[in-house]
């Protein structure tokens, strides 16, 4: 085999099926090994949104997500998606090519140092070499895996690509969080401790995470919460590791109604953060109460403190505290049902009767889709509605970029939703400023027949930032954006495209028919005054 081809072997003994990439001319024999296995090659129409699909790719499968890009501009057009891996936690290979190596220190053309370049975004940037890369390609498959997940950017030379390997023994090691086996490191004394306390608090409350959805925490933690009767307040990432149907599920932090939010966290008196990863926080930790640490790694960043931590499989953790627990639940689930009737009335504040509202077009869109569907997201005032306002009732059925928090991530990441589960519907919600940057992809979409339902929040503005502005007595300057006809755009891009005033138009559109072998763009032109009420 030559090199490519064993790194390819490697991919798919991980489980890979699909590379996102954009070529160059160093990529040409990775691609040849990857076409002669059987992988699927998407080409994004730009290495950004290419990196973002592996990201979509790795988040819904658990696996590795890979992309590919060329030297230069390619490997420098890849760094954000490498980034948005590495914050939102995704295991991720991004692949670049390189000039050969006898030239790279000296020559200049489309040279770049990746390895400077992805070090401060990657948990790892290496590269390959006819007697390396086998062990390169274990240890990068393990490194991307392990917790927290990220990204491994890989160099790949190309005096390299096609030469025969020497160390080409396809060996897979574990790659599950820990390994072959998860040990628990807290003791079972530590664990009866935790029963112990909750059955001291008077109102302890789970706040879970993105770890705790990677751990496929999702039945322990509806389980716990039963158990003790406990309400349990998810990060936006992970919205769906419990049902929000549920009754102990009492909202999302730090989205729209973020002060409701943290006013009921502040009610507690003993905090378990169940994977819960600070990354996911915009505002500064608000709380005092003793809190108990559960999660696959340490408390390392010492963002919020905890008095305690519980480390290791938080499956098994859960399950124990559960299975030591005795006595009566903590509390009522009517008690729960207020807090969240409470959340609702302060979802809708500022609605403008007669206006299209964002919260209507959530709304709109959450009726007229089935429970199954896989809802995206892009960065705005946008998503803090939809992070909020979206029924979630499934892990892994809300994808959104939440660490890192780039724009442009729920269109590429709703055509990876698409590509993998194409019996389940699929909508992604974007602001006009976050379509604009990504736009591109509409084409892609058309053109591998995916059936998207893609929201659009038009507004004509970078609202985010306005309300920003605005709060400060500044005028719009530099955050407006030209309003684009999607009902003329989307056609150009073999897409369907219909642009919306109100509420009932939204609404007889979504009880029609849609098209089923290629993206529906739906261009909501709200009013946006509803987001200044909420933030
Ligand atoms: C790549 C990137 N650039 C800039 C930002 C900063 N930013 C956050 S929200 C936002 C406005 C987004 O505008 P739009 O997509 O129209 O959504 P809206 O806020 O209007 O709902 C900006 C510029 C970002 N998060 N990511
Ligand atoms: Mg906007």
């Amino acid at each position: 085999m030559n090199v490519s081809e064993v790194m390819v072997q490697y991919l798919k003994a991980a489980g890979v099926g699909h590379v996102f990439g954009y070529p160059g001319d160093p990529n040409v024999e990775f691609m040849e090994a990857a076409r002669r296995s059987g992988m699927q090659f998407v080409l994004g129409r730009r290495e950004g949104t290419a990196g973002l699909m592996a990201e979509a790719y790795g988040f819904l499968t658990g696996r590795p997500g890979v992309c590919m890009s060329t030297l230069g501009p390619g490997s420098s057009n890849l760094v954000n998606a490498v980034a948005n891996a590495w914050l939102d936690r995704v295991p991720m290979i991004a692949i670049s090519g390189q000039i050969e190596r006898k030239r790279e220190q000296t020559f200049t053309h489309q040279v770049l140092d990746h390895g400077r370049m992805f070090s401060p975004v990657s948990k790892w940037a290496t590269h390959v070499a006819p007697d390396t890369v086998g062990s390169v390609m274990r240890k990068a498959l393990r490194t991307a895996m392990a917790e927290r997940p990220g990204p491994v950017h890989i160099t790949t030379h190309a005096d390299v690509v096609g030469a025969a390997a020497t160390d080409d023994a396809i060996v897979l090691p574990p790659l599950s969080a820990a390994g072959g086996s998860f040990q628990v490191f807290a003791s079972g004394t530590e664990r009866s401790d935790i029963a112990d306390r909750l059955r001291k608090a008077k109102r302890p409350v789970v706040l879970a995470g993105i770890a705790a959805q990677r751990a496929n925490a999702h039945q322990a933690l509806s389980r716990l919460a039963d158990t003790v009767g406990l309400p349990v307040v998810v990060a936006p990432m992970s919205k769906g590791v419990l049902d929000e149907e549920n009754p102990w599920y009492a909202g999302t932090l730090d989205m729209a109604c973020n002060a409701l939010m943290w006013d009921f966290l502040k009610g507690c008196d003993l905090l378990l953060a169940v994977g819960f990863d600070a990354v996911e926080l915009i505002k500064p930790w608000q709380l005092s109460v003793p809190t108990v640490h559960i999660d696959a790694t340490p408390n390392t960043d010492q963002v919020y403190p905890a008095d305690t931590e519980l480390v290791g499989d938080i499956v098994a953790i859960l399950e124990s505290i559960a299975a030591a627990w005795k006595g009566a639940p903590k509390w009522k689930p009517a008690a729960v049902k207020r807090h969240r009737e409470a959340l609702r009335a302060a979802y809708y504040a500022g609605r403008v009767k007669g206006h299209l509202n964002p919260t209507d077009v959530v709304d709109a869109v959450r009726e007229a889709m089935p429970r199954e569907t896989i809802a995206t997201t892009d960065v705005g005032s946008h998503k803090l509605l939809v992070g909020q306002g979206w029924t979630a009732h499934e892990p892994r059925s809300v994808l959104m970029s939440n660490g890192l928090s780039s724009m442009g991530y729920s269109l590429p990441a709703a055509i990876v939703a698409k590509l993998l589960n194409p019996a389940r519907p699929v909508v992604c919600f974007v602001g006009d400023g976050g379509l604009a940057m990504v736009q591109g992809e509409l084409r892609l979409a058309a053109s591998l027949g995916l059936d998207l339902l893609v929201v659009v929040f038009c507004d004509g503005s970078l609202n985010r930032i306005e309300i920003k502005q605005a709060n400060r007595n500044y005028p719009s300057w530099g955050t407006l954006i030209e309003p684009t006809d999607l009902a003329q755009l989307a056609p150009a891009m073999g897409c369907e495209g219909v642009m919306v005033d109100s509420s009932a138009a939204l609404g007889r559109l979504l009880a029609g028919k849609r098209p089923k072998d290629r993206p529906l763009v739906v261009g909501a032109r709200i009013d946006p005054s509803q987001y200044t009420a909420q933030f």
